[in-house]
């Protein structure tokens, strides 16, 4: 006799399931076993995309929102980056924004708080300031500055010629955890209470004030200046080989305890020698570079990212990638490792 099709009894199988999900879904309920692959992958699947923007192109635009508005009624001028993969969502991985803002001689962007941390690294321009939790520092390119959640802040400018920099923030980090707040000054800058270079020759000097303890999990420097950051990349140059995944690598940290400069942005500045490969690396933090001084090429997921100073790529994480200086590299990079490494579950490879 001819026996029954094999594929009836799962025919069947499937549309009882179809049928029960359908129930179940009445109740808000939902079968975990045809999500775990997805939900729980081998490997990060990467959702946002490799992209460039080269500074020549988007400068235009920064400009040009200058004639569109000013600070004041801004509040913050910033064209946001955005990830070409998460359009909409003002974001340029997953776990963090970025975005250049635009401050002009004479203006102010007015003072206010939130709990998203933002990390400013100097782009374009001189004689801006940024004031953080009390004191005034002046902007140079190439510096990193840290503004610590809930701290107020202020931008003005007293010098001359446009001044910009990149913005870099946990905003999606905070949203995720729905712990965002925010407070506008009545002020539009907030009071002065301490000295310029105070913040610098306190703890940032090889130094800390006897009795210091750490009053937050930031780093108490938050200016650190170009000058001496670019110093200590070319002194490490002359003292030994560039490490073959990463080159010259450094961490900005927070003298007090040793960790990271901020709590849940990791900031790390690297040079590459002239003509220097790294071998293939990754990690699972997607990451954001700038170039600061010279030019490369960051090569990724078969593309080349050509990356001279004042260019701006974003690498999702987990994706290996190579870099190659033509010259003297110097590498700004930020992503959200340390957050990653405190949750215990940030990891690297190198191929
Ligand atoms: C912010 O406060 C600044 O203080 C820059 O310069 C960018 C993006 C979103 C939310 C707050 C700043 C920002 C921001």
């Amino acid at each position: 006799m001819a026996s029954v099709p094999a594929a009836t009894p799962q025919v069947s199988v499937e549309a009882e399931r179809q049928a029960f999900y359908e129930r179940a879904d009445t109740q808000s309920l939902a079968p975990l076993w045809t999500r775990l692959k997805a939900l729980v992958p081998k490997a990060p699947t990467p959702t946002c995309a490799v992209h460039c923007w080269h500074y020549d192109d988007v400068r235009p635009y920064v400009m040009e929102s200058a004639q569109q508005i000013s600070a004041a009624e801004a509040e913050r001028r910033v064209l946001i980056l955005e990830n070409p993969a998460l359009r909409g969502s003002s974001q340029v991985t997953n776990t963090l924004y970025a975005g250049l803002q635009l401050i002009m001689p004479g203006e102010v962007a007015p003072a206010h708080r939130h709990t998203q941390s933002a990390l400013r690294f100097i782009i374009e321009g001189t004689g801006a300031y940024t004031a953080v939790d009390g004191e005034k520092t002046i902007m140079q390119p190439g510096d990193f500055v840290i503004t610590p959640s809930w701290t107020w802040h202020h931008h003005g400018h007293d010098g001359a010629g446009p001044m910009v920099w990149l913005d870099g923030l946990d905003i999606p980090i905070l949203a995720f955890y729905n712990a965002t707040f925010r407070e506008d000054h009545h002020e539009a800058e907030a009071p002065v209470a301490r000295p310029t270079g105070d913040a610098l020759a306190r703890y940032g000097s090889g130094l800390l004030p006897v009795g210091h303890r750490a009053g937050s999990l930031n780093s108490p420097v938050f200016n650190y200046p170009w000058a001496r950051t670019r110093d200590a990349l070319h002194a490490l140059t002359r003292a030994g080989a560039p490490d073959a995944h990463t080159g010259h690598l450094m961490r900005y940290v927070n003298p007090v305890d040793g960790g990271w400069a901020m709590p849940t942005m990791a900031t790390m500045v690297r040079l590459l020698p002239a003509g220097f490969s790294t071998q293939a690396y990754r990690s699972s933090d997607s990451t954001v570079f700038t170039a600061v001084e010279g030019n490369g090429e960051i090569r990724v997921d078969g593309q080349v990212l050509k990356l001279g100073p004042r260019d701006i790529a974003v690498v999702p994480g987990w994706m290996s990638y190579t870099l190659h200086a033509d010259d003297d590299w110097a590498l700004f990079s930020y992503s959200d490792r340390v957050a990653q490494e405190k949750l215990g579950f940030w990891r690297e490879q190198r191929l």
